[in-house]
């Protein structure tokens, strides 16, 4: 009898676990994957913020389903593989919805993962083509994608800079190279590409390759990569004697751009989305981050809208149950901080508008 008992107490503690830690548990899970440790963090920490907003509102309403919602987060390093480790982690912990990954080389390894799992996943900020050109009906993102920014990029070049030589460099990732593989594809036949080369990411003296690049003498330089990579570049180029201006995209959209690349930076042009200053709807997102985290990083508010997708989705679902959320995301008619959001059949966001930026002061500032 003794036995049965502690058996019985055994089963019930068992259930009592995976129903806590499960899709029908006591709480939500909803995962925010990025690079949340490296010399990239703080664009894993503005995504992180911008969820955790999200999250904190919808539990201050009482959360979703009745249920509170808990947000687990997940450290890629912006390593691929380390993205699929945090993929598989947030299958086995019962996590339902994902925001995240950032970069295109750990997104599009990880939406295999999600894919397989039914667990709904978007991209806050991975611009690769390719991520939703799987055909995985339940992968999203709420930014815009290279061939849009590699033309938005291009046409400024050509438009507005009238450059007639540039030299183009990458870091050789998913990202970094596609992108800059549309931008030399959209430069038009008036324009020479006077050089095209990769970089290795994390390397601290890049001297061969801007002395390669003066010496080609272009009128713009190119950047395909992230802010760690792309400031070091600048500084090194303008401590050569390079004189051209550069410009890069999204990736390089930092405060910390400014930070270690320092003066050379000044005049440095980017292409990303407008100025949220200047969304009436995403008023209330700077004002509540502010308070909360200090200064939103570019990409805060796209994981908010992105974690708001998917907690909406949830409730409209009536299920905590990614196989029944995906259908409500690829429905959805959303305002949120960026303004209207629907997704096409692909999943990409029906309109995803790329303006330039630009160095003015130690301060990224939109060209108008
Ligand atoms: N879109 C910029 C950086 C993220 C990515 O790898 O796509």
């Amino acid at each position: 009898m003794k036995k049965l008992l502690v058996v019985g107490l055994v089963g019930l503690a068992m259930v009592a676990c995976t129903k806590k830690e499960g899709q029908e548990g006591a709480v939500i899970k909803i995962g925010a994957a990025g690079q949340l440790t490296g010399p990239e963090a703080v664009f894993g920490s503005d995504m992180l913020n911008g969820v955790k907003l999200a999250v904190e509102e919808w539990n201050a309403k009482g959360g979703v389903l009745g249920k509170k919602i808990e947000l687990v987060p997940g450290d890629d390093q912006a390593e691929p593989r380390q993205a699929v480790a945090v993929a598989n982690k947030f299958v086995t912990e019962g996590v339902v919805g994902v925001v995240g990954h950032f970069n295109s080389s750990c997104s599009i390894p990880a939406s295999e993962v999600y894919h397989k799992a039914g667990i709904p996943q978007i991209s806050q900020a991975c611009t690769n083509p390719k991520l939703t050109d799987q055909g995985f009906d339940n992968v999203f993102r709420v930014c815009g994608l290279d061939d849009q920014q590699g033309k938005a990029a291009a046409d400024f070049a050509v438009q507005k800079l009238k450059v007639k030589r540039v030299a183009i460099i990458h870091d050789k990732t998913t990202y970094g190279q596609g992108f800059a593989e549309e931008f030399k594809k959209n430069l038009g036949t008036g324009v020479e590409v006077v050089a095209f080369e990769g970089i290795a990411k994390g390397e601290k003296d890049y001297s061969p390759v801007v002395t390669k690049i003066k010496s080609a003498n272009p009128d713009l330089v190119f950047f395909g990569g992230i802010f760690t990579e792309g400031g070091l570049l600048i500084r090194q180029y303008k401590a050569v004697g390079g004189t051209a201006p550069f410009i890069g995209g999204d990736g390089i959209m930092s405060e910390e751009l400014l930070k270690i690349g320092g003066p050379a930076t000044e005049g440095t042009y980017a292409t990303f989305g407008p100025d949220t200053k200047e969304i009436p709807s995403a008023k209330g997102f700077n004002e509540n981050y502010r308070k909360k985290y200090g200064e939103p990083g570019v990409y805060s508010v796209y994981a908010y809208d992105a974690a708001n997708i998917i907690l909406q989705s949830i409730q409209k679902a009536g299920a905590a149950d990614g196989k029944k959320i995906t259908p409500e995301i690829r429905a959805i008619d959303y305002n949120g901080a960026l303004g209207h959001i629907q997704f096409d059949a692909k999943g990409d966001v029906k309109e995803s508008p790329y303006v330039v930026w630009k160095v003015e002061n130690n301060k990224f500032k939109q060209v108008k």
